[in-house]
């Protein structure tokens, strides 16, 4: 299937004064302070991850590799991945090189490699608990090992960090990793036919195989996809041989089959189930082979895969994952807003996807998820001091239920130091780093913009796009397009669902181009300044009503930003408010109130709250009387980052 490029995307530079400040931080704060606390120099507290898998204070992930590489002596600690919190921090850093050179940081991540080429061994092998101290249970236990998912998650750092740096050393450790998995994984007899409980291996060979053209690792990545669930007793059998008892993770052992996508073939799989962040890395995968191998039956199953997501078991902030009972999913329209999950990483995972699913089909729709996970789902995992995160991000909490209710005992409702399984923070970060990859997506003969942040781009033939915004608070957008050499290509920009009403001037005329799957195209051969006025009013949402939680709610939305009303700005109890939707909010941005955010102000009736001398229940005709009043919102993703409090998102109506 033919990959189209023209005409080429060369660089992004981001402009965008809201994403600037992201990245920037991400340089000066998170980086250092995650290097800090990877290598055990942090104070800080760790909490337990919210499966209760204790942790001790330090975190071990460098010093694994140090102990695997015989310069430092102990044993392994932590999850068998904790080798992947240093290689997604690799990753977040390597993409930073692009808008930050930083020779101090380059010359940590420099000697990183050098630490984890003195690692590998010989054969291609990395994964340090195996390593460490279970030599001779190597891929015996891949239900629970994570070994294929940790070494892709470096195949990934290792590419990224090539392409940033042109170290050399870099690629090469992927590409031994990478054979030393086709050594041992495949179809061919005295090879193992099975895959990781894990999937992630699947978008790594995908990505080493757009570097080094390389078509074994795009053939491997497709085997393991083929694999997954011809032989559910796969990871049974190699449990018994290994021993039964011994499990590296607890509790592993009796999830079901579905929890790792792994109890039929992909192409039966008509839904999504088990562990939300399983799910989207492994339609990654899916989406990055069907497309290089134009797999029909893959294509189905990403479409499948998709509208199961979107249009049954996504929040409306992008997070994904009803339920703490094995991060997962649950059934269609499950969506509870106080004991959910929704995992960052599950919303990374979900950008991945968004992004892959662009690149198969010009469809405005992924770009919306794209911009939903960036904008709200994603972001919400990190403070905006860049040293707290969030794992679950939950859309109502209240502190007391937190501490007090067991079942809500995994909804934090201040963001953590660290956590025993520290999966999101760096997962986070390298899209943060990222992001100028995730704006325009080039198919055979147009240029898509999907995304609303504002850039700078350059593309061969001497085409440059200059995207100027002040979004997401403001819905202008300008491109200046430069084509001197007159090159004949469609334009796509992206009309979000949210904005069905919108204006577009070409030099200063106005067109009324079509929709066409949620982009309209322009034709371009010149010189071009494009405008582009969104529909920023403030919209009172509903959900679907087969969803219980959020029935006679309403969760507020403006442009991408979804809202949330927090204790610091609203009396508690934030359930005793009824939003008034006939009313229209007032909107103000507020440039010394949380790094600066757009605040709503909507208008609500508050019901007097009940002495505690009022019984338990009383007829209706007893009801407290209620007085007009104003609810403040804030944009999601920025809740938390002041007094602790009770928080919602959706709202009594
Ligand atoms: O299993 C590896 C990672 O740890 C998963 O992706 C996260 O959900 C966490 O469980
Ligand atoms: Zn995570």
């Amino acid at each position: 299937m033919k990959v189209s490029t023209a005409p080429k995307l060369n660089k992004v530079e981001i402009t965008s004064d809201f994403w600037r400040r992201y990245r920037q931080l991400v340089v000066k704060e998170v980086l250092p302070y995650q290097w800090a606390v990877m290598n055990d120099e942090a104070d800080i507290s760790i909490a337990a991850d919210p499966q209760n898998n204790g942790q001790d204070k330090n975190s071990h992930a460098v010093a694994n590799l140090k102990i695997a590489a015989g310069k430092m002596k102990g044993h392994h600690y932590g999850f068998p991945f904790q080798d992947t919190d240093v290689y997604k921090w690799l990753e977040a850093a390597a993409y930073s090189f692009s808008y930050h050179q930083d020779a101090d940081l380059k010359k940590i991540t420099d000697s990183l490699i050098d630490l984890i080429a003195d690692t590998q061994e010989d054969d291609g092998y990395l994964s340090t608990l195996f390593q460490i101290d279970e030599p001779k249970r190597k891929f015996k236990r891949l239900q629970q090992s994570h070994e294929l998912y940790t070494m892709g998650h470096y195949i990934e750092a290792g590419v990224a960090y090539y392409n940033a740096t042109g170290n050399q050393k870099s690629l090469d450790i992927a590409v031994k990793m990478a054979d030393c998995i086709d050594n041992n994984f495949g179809s061919d007899d005295g090879k193992i036919h099975g895959y990781d409980g894990h999937p992630e291996i699947e978008l790594a060979l995908s990505r080493l195989y757009e570097v080094t053209n390389e078509a074994r690792y795009l053939k491997l990545a497709h085997y393991f996809l083929n694999q997954r669930g011809q032989n559910p007793d796969f990871f049974d059998k190699q449990n018994e041989v290994d021993g039964i008892e011994r499990d590296l993770i607890v509790n592993m052992r009796s999830m079901p089959r579905t929890y790792y996508l792994a109890a039929e073939p992909i192409k039966d799989q008509q839904t999504v189930q088990g562990h939300a962040v399983r799910v989207v890395y492994l339609c990654t995968g899916m989406a990055y082979v069907a497309r290089y191998t134009g797999d029909k039956d893959l294509l189905a199953a990403c479409d499948r895969f998709w509208n199961d997501i979107v249009k049954r078991q996504m929040y409306i902030t992008g997070n994904i994952g009803s339920t703490t009972t094995g991060e997962a999913v649950t059934y269609d329209y499950d969506l509870p807003n106080d004991t959910m999950y929704g995992e960052t990483c599950a919303s990374v995972g979900m950008s991945f996807f968004a992004r892959q699913m662009l690149n198969i089909k010009a469809k405005g729709e992924y770009g919306d998820v794209l911009e939903k996970e960036l904008f709200n789902g994603a972001l919400s995992g990190m403070s905006l001091d860049g040293k707290h995160f969030f794992y679950v991000n939950p859309l109502e909490a209240d502190p007391k239920a937190s501490k007090l209710n067991p079942g809500k005992s995994h909804v934090l409702t201040q963001r953590a130091d660290w956590f025993g399984c520290a999966c999101c923070p760096a997962n986070l970060a390298r899209l943060i780093t990222s992001v100028d990859q995730y704006l325009y997506t080039v198919t055979d003969d147009a240029i898509l913009s999907h995304q609303f942040i504002a850039n700078n781009a350059e593309f061969d033939n001497e085409i440059t796009i200059s995207q100027t915004n002040n979004f997401p608070w403001d819905g202008e957008i300008k491109y200046d397009i430069k084509n001197h050499n007159n090159i004949a290509f469609k334009f796509g920009i992206r009309i979000p669902a949210w904005s069905q009403n919108f204006e577009l001037t070409v030099n200063g005329n106005e067109t009324n181009a079509e929709i066409v799957d949620g982009f309209i195209y322009l034709d371009i051969t010149n010189s071009e300044a494009i405008e582009l006025r969104l529909d920023m009013t403030t919209k009172f949402m509903r959900s679907n009503n087969r969803v219980n939680a959020d029935y006679g709610k309403t969760a507020i939305q403006r442009g991408p930003i979804v809202y949330a009303a927090e204790e610091a700005d609203n009396e508690a109890p934030l359930w005793n408010y009824k939003v008034e939707t006939a009313k229209t909010p007032s909107y103000e941005y507020d440039a010394s109130l949380l790094n600066g955010v757009g605040v709503l102000n909507v208008k609500a009736r508050k019901q007097v709250l009940d002495s505690i001398d009022t019984p338990l229940y009383t007829r209706i005709a007893d009801m407290p009387e209620e007085k007009e009043t104003t609810l403040t919102l804030v944009p999601y993703y920025s809740w938390a980052n002041r007094s602790d409090g009770q928080m919602s998102v959706w709202l009594n109506k």
